[in-house]
């Protein structure tokens, strides 16, 4: 008698032969799941001030989230909600430190881009220490518990009383680094 299991089996070994090239590279990363289309554009340092614009992100699964950088040198980087201004852990997300020059440049030459991979919120600062970015409210946030005490405005308090911020040791680290794929806003 031939079980279910084994029937499964070699139907879904059918299946695979029949799909020689059933998935590209990109489609392989485990770290990409099914885009939505969907890009959030953030200025990290917007109308030369120490902020992210937006800030408070509401974004879906598959949701790109592409960081544009004005001028001054800031960075994009993963802390807890709970540390404020230090990396999450090793493997944070960090654009590295992307400079432009003001009055020369709108904005850095490359954005830094993530995906969305899943609902769980997300925070985010700058680890420009040169002027306590994080400490003066460089932080920002991707699908907040709207229902519950950790918000934004309770993470830039703690950020504030923070000391010297910290960069996550990995530069480019869970997004890509490339030329923005939409036009900055122009008040940098
Ligand atoms: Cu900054």
């Amino acid at each position: 008698m031939v079980s279910f299991t084994t029937i499964a089996i070699l139907g879904a070994a059918t299946l695979a032969a029949a799909l020689p090239t059933a998935t590209t590279p990109q489609d392989a990363s485990p770290a990409l799941g099914r885009r939505t289309g969907a890009t959030h554009r953030v200025e990290a340092g917007f109308a030369g001030t120490l902020r992210f614009e937006p800030e408070n992100i509401v974004a879906e699964i598959g949701d790109l989230v592409e960081v544009h950088f004005a001028p001054a040198n800031h960075s994009f980087a993963q802390s807890s909600f709970a540390k404020p201004c230090v990396p999450i852990n090793d493997n944070a997300i960090f654009s590295g430190f992307q400079p432009a020059t003001k009055g020369v440049q709108a904005e850095a030459p490359n954005a830094f881009t993530i995906e969305v991979t899943d609902k769980l919120p997300k925070w985010f600062y700058c680890a420009q220490t040169k002027g306590n970015h994080c400490q003066m409210g460089m932080g920002m946030v991707i699908n907040q518990n709207f229902d519950g005490g950790a918000t934004l405005d309770q993470y830039k308090k703690m950020a504030a009383w923070t000391g010297v911020s910290i960069s996550p040791p990995i530069v480019g680290n869970g997004g890509t680094l490339a030329p923005p794929s939409m036009p900055f806003n122009g008040k940098a």
